[in-house]
């Protein structure tokens, strides 16, 4: 970890080979009280998770598949703030390592062009009204090739080498990805969301797209406007009519 320049993020690293998920090794960490910003890294995961229960392919060596455990001290309806957060440090992240432009999916996945290169999934453990810390799950597709993208994720997934042409330096893009993340959380912690959000929306791919929004309860079509101050999405219906999504699966233009 020479030339880390942060002072807790990243500070401790427990690193592995093969997991299942390094998300529930965090949570066991975090349980037994490692520090904030202790990171949690893998080589590969046989058994990754994206949100819903939805599988997410970890193949060995070609990606930076890792789980940040902070503790910060904010009410729960925030929460949602810190994946927009981690979402804003890694496309920062990203386009300083390679230069390709990329946006960020609301609420938590990073694009380049049409396709996916990372997503984020974020676990709460609180107490009655209390957080208790936060499991940040970052699934990052540096290295992979074409021919390690399954078929099945071939039409939606590409990845940074992919795009750029040149092989990510994995522990110089996490030593990055830490000063950024630290950074943005420093100045959230003291000044609140408002810089998060001005960033998300800079690079917001979701932003003016026609978007169909799914929950169990309700399907809501409209244009997405932006972030509330709280981090919500407003969608902005045929009639006018203003709505805010706090959590959905978004699929753009109409159903
Ligand atoms: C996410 O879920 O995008 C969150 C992914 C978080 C993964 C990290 S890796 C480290 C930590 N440990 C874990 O076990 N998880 C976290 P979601 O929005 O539900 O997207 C999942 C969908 O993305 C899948 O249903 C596939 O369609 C697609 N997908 C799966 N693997 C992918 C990959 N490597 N690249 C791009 N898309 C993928």
């Amino acid at each position: 970890r020479a030339g880390l320049s942060t002072y807790r993020i990243g500070q401790q690293v427990l690193a592995y080979d093969t997991v299942l998920s390094t998300q529930p090794l965090a949570h066991e960490a975090a349980a037994k009280g490692a520090p904030e910003g202790t990171l949690v890294i893998a080589e590969q995961q046989t058994g990754g998770k994206g949100r819903l229960g939805r599988p997410w392919h970890s193949p060995r060596g070609t990606g930076i598949w890792m789980s940040l455990i902070i503790r910060p001290e904010i009410p729960l309806p925030k929460t949602p703030q810190m994946t927009l957060l981690t979402a804003v440090a890694l496309a920062k992240t990203m386009w300083e390592e390679t230069g390709v432009d990329i946006k960020i999916k609301w609420p938590n996945d990073l694009f380049i062009g049409d396709k996916k290169v990372s997503g984020v999934l974020t676990e709460l453990n609180a107490e009655s009204d209390r957080v208790n810390y936060l499991v940040i799950g970052m699934g990052i597709n540096a290295n992979l090739e074409q021919k390690d993208v399954p078929p099945e994720l071939s039409s939606i997934a590409t990845s940074l080498r992919i795009e750029s042409g040149k092989p990510i330096k994995r522990v110089a893009f996490i030593q990055r990805f830490c000063e950024n993340f630290e950074r943005e959380y420093d100045h959230y912690l003291r000044e609140g969301f408002e810089r998060v959000k001005s960033e998300w929306e800079q690079h917001s791919y979701t932003i003016g797209k026609w978007i169909t929004v799914s929950t169990i309860q309700y399907t809501l079509e409209g244009r997405a406007i932006g972030l509330d101050e709280e981090g919500v999405l407003i969608l902005e219906d045929a009639t006018g009519k203003r709505h805010k999504v706090y959590s959905a699966d978004v699929n753009y233009g109409a159903n």
